[in-house]
């Protein structure tokens, strides 16, 4: 028998292999470069992106404005258990879900990218059998409240300078909000791999035409 309670992570989540993170990495490189060169944004990007740009012709460098990025591979997070000291994270590690699934493999679809002036990411779309490891506690965006279970996955990307990534995921809610709220965001064109949406407020989404499968291995992040 064990002499002590099971030792929890810092947060759980899936981690993408290293050929997966790599490929996203470049994907949202990729989108934030393109999106950089585009007039429409660069016209509003003054505004909410440091208006560092002081010549308009200037292309304003997103990769360096995101400047804090995840190190080692990246992942989404599941439930942010703090070591056991967050609220729910015992009821959620003792979940036979969780349990069984601890070191399995999956395929998780990434449905789309977005940015703000905080964070950028990459949009989750869980399947049934992955929202069994969705917590019930994490899709809610004071004051709005409770939004559609999995709402909330997603891949940070980057971060703004003195933004944590906790920001990325409720910036993520945010745009469900604004889409719960019959705000689909103006349709501003077609980029790379897709449609690009400006929701205001220097939100950006670009809907992926084909959708990207990541491989990833589920759970638990000890630092
Ligand atoms: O990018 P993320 O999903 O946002 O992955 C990191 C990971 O845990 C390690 O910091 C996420 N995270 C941090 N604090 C919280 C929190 N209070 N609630 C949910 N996720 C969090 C962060």
């Amino acid at each position: 028998p064990a002499l002590e309670k099971d030792f929890l992570p810092l947060y759980y989540g899936w981690f993408l292999s290293k050929r997966s993170s790599e490929n996203l990495r470049k994907t949202g490189q990729a989108f934030l470069d393109e999106l950089a060169s585009i007039k429409v944004f660069k016209k509003e990007s003054n505004k909410h992106f440091g208006g560092a740009i002081e010549d308009p012709k200037m292309k304003l460098d997103l990769t360096s404005y995101f400047v804090k990025r995840p190190p080692g591979v990246l992942h989404c997070t599941t439930k942010f258990t703090d070591f056991g000291k967050a609220p729910g994270s015992e009821d959620y590690a003792q979940q036979e879900a969780v349990k069984s699934s601890y070191g399995k493999a999956f395929f998780l679809t990434i449905s789309a990218l977005f940015i703000t002036p905080r964070t950028a990411g990459a949009r989750v779309e869980l399947s049934e059998q992955q929202l069994l490891l969705w917590p019930g506690d994490v899709d809610v965006l004071p004051p709005a409240g409770n939004l559609p279970k999995g709402s909330r996955a997603h891949v940070t990307l980057g971060c703004a300078s003195g933004i944590e990534a906790v920001q990325t995921g409720l910036d993520l809610l945010e745009f469900v909000k604004l889409e719960k709220a019959g705000n689909k965001g103006e349709e501003v064109g077609e980029i790379g791999g897709g449609k690009l949406l400006s929701y205001g407020n220097g939100m950006w989404m670009i809907v992926l035409s084909k959708k990207i499968e990541v491989r990833a291995v589920f759970g638990g992040y000890y630092g």
